[in-house]
């Protein structure tokens, strides 16, 4: 399948990047971060070097190109809401070119996939002979290799991980609960009962998160990994009328999907399941 290239490009040069698709095991693997998926912003910046610089960096780059996991048929019909959107964003902010491989549900829970990830869910992450699960993992692991998500400061870059473990461990907890309750447990009698529960559980995290963001732009001073998880897992009230009380908060998330990079990952999973080429 064809990786699209800007269109000033020469036609040597878009024959390099048309790296084909192909099957492997039983899940259908597709080049580039989609089906049709454009250069990414790196690989931009590489074109705007020269063909032959853009050949070396094309190589080098391929030779250990990420593979992720996602969803054949998101559940949320491509809104970015299930976690491989997490892994394209940061993927995308520092500007590694990636692969991805789409999984059905069945699939997931075949042992070839489970080899990978214990739990049989996507995403996870491989790296030749490294295979990660977990996205928070992931997240890290990509933060950690390529400069653009951590602070190089000591303090800066640990207050950034601390975000990324109160993004997961802190503010994710309640809003999760809500959204399993909602998704499977409307039928049940208590439902009416719960639901204001789980919902004020979520005000409290809101609320506190709210007053300490205050007018910034972003957790710690600049835009980090911390940033790029506590923006997805609030992405996940969308629809619900939680976080539009908190409108520094909904201007915090507007400001992550507002990113080239979210951009480019939202519409790149956006496409597998419309099955469109991005169109950006
Ligand atoms: N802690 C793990 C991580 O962070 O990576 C959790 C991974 C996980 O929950 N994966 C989900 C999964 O594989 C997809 S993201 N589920 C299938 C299964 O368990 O069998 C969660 C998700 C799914 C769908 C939506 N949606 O459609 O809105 C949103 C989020």
């Amino acid at each position: 399948m064809l990786r699209h290239a800007p269109s000033g490009l020469n036609r040597t040069a878009r024959q390099d990047v048309d790296v084909g698709t192909c099957r492997i095991g039983s899940g259908p693997f597709v080049v580039g971060s989609n089906k049709a998926r454009r250069v990414t912003h790196a690989e931009n910046n590489r074109l705007s070097h020269g063909v032959h610089g853009w050949r070396r960096a094309i190589t080098r780059s391929l030779a250990m190109t990420p593979t992720i996991t996602a969803f054949e048929r998101s559940p949320d019909r491509g809104r970015g809401l299930a976690r491989d959107m997490r892994i394209r964003w940061a993927l995308e902010e520092v500007g590694q070119p990636y692969e991805v491989r789409l999984l059905s549900f069945t699939e997931m829970k075949e042992p070839a996939h489970r080899m990978r990830h214990p739990f049989g869910q996507i995403p996870t992450y491989e790296e030749g002979d490294l295979v990660l699960f977990e996205s928070g993992a992931i997240v890290f692991h990509i933060a950690e290799r390529h400069a653009g998500l951590l602070p190089d400061d000591a303090s800066a870059r640990a207050r950034a991980i601390t975000w990324m473990f109160a993004a997961l461990n802190t503010v994710e907890p309640p809003i999760l609960d809500r959204g399993i309750a909602t998704l499977l447990e409307r039928d049940q009698t208590w439902y009416g009962e719960r639901l204001p529960i789980l919902e004020d559980r979520v005000r409290v995290r809101l609320g506190e998160l709210s007053s300490r963001l205050g007018d910034a732009n972003w957790l710690d001073d600049a835009f980090s990994a911390g940033d790029l998880l506590m923006v997805t897992v609030l992405r996940r009230l969308n629809g619900s009328g939680l976080l539009e009380k908190y409108p520094n908060l909904s201007a915090y998330v507007a400001r992550g999907e507002a990113r080239p990079a979210y951009k480019r990952a939202f519409e790149d999973q956006l496409a597998v399941f419309t099955g469109r080429p991005p169109t950006g």
